[in-house]
């Protein structure tokens, strides 16, 4: 697949992603890609409560997960550019339902999940939600992806050690996005992706490009864009 820069030169996109960009040329081609895919309309179409009432899968999807106010629903909204699309919490716990948005005229499918480890939430709704959020993850063909989300603020919890584990024997291809990063000091963001990349080394299931995020500022958000124009890409 070729795509012409900014800059009117044609290029070759590497199917893999910013990865395996091999020069700025690429990267930027890439980027456009993200740009352009973006740049469409992105629209709520489906709200699930249960597994057995998902939509019918017709491309691919990709999935936002993580803890309970990492700011899963913020992202989906400063990637599409809407500030409303997806629902953001005042409170943790907001997102109860598996949320697809349908981006491009279904080029690619977003699908914002409920968070995991919010210790406030009864027992009943955490069994409902999170059994939910991880059949889902299991069980679902047209996944090609599953975004990671970790807030670099807040220390790496069992349950996001847990999620990774989850991923990884289900043999989900994850790629990590740490999200938040307006809100932290340059050390610290240095030591989180140290620690999350010891963590998800020996992970096959794990993308070699980890992401940084702040959906405040915009950060990281054109790579982003770029990486799940790749997975559109590849249908
Ligand atoms: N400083 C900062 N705050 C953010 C950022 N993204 C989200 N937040 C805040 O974090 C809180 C949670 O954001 P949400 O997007 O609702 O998080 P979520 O992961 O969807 O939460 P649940 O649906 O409850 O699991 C909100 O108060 C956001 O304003 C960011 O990039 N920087
Ligand atoms: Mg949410």
């Amino acid at each position: 697949m070729t795509i012409t820069t900014p800059s009117g030169t044609p290029v070759t996109l590497p199917p893999g992603g910013l990865a395996e960009a091999v020069d700025d040329e690429q990267r930027a081609g890439l980027i456009e890609a993200g740009r352009l895919l973006f740049a469409r309309p992105c629209t709520f179409f489906y709200a699930s409560q249960a597994i057995n009432q998902l939509p019918p899968m017709t491309g691919p999807e990709v999935a936002f997960c993580g803890r309970s106010n990492v700011g899963k629903s913020s992202l989906l909204n400063a990637l599409t550019g809407q500030k409303a699309l997806a629902r953001v919490s005042v409170t943790p716990g907001r997102t109860r339902q598996l949320n697809f948005f349908r981006c491009d005229e279904g080029q690619l499918t977003l699908v914002d999940m409920p968070g995991y480890g919010y210790a406030k939430a009864s027992k009943t709704l955490k069994e409902d939600w999170q059994g939910l959020m991880f059949d889902f993850l299991r069980g679902r063909p047209t996944l090609r992806r599953v975004l990671l989300l970790m807030d670099a603020r807040v220390e790496i919890k069992p349950a996001d050690r847990a999620a990774i584990e989850l991923l990884s024997d289900a043999a989900v291809a994850f790629q990590i996005c740490i999200t938040k990063v307006d809100d932290v000091k340059k050390a610290q963001l240095e030591k989180r992706i140290k620690e999350l990349e010891a963590l998800v080394k020996k992970r096959t299931a794990a993308h070699p490009l980890m992401l940084v995020t702040s959906s405040e500022t915009g950060q990281g958000i054109p790579e982003l864009r770029a990486e799940l124009a790749a997975v559109a890409r590849l249908g």
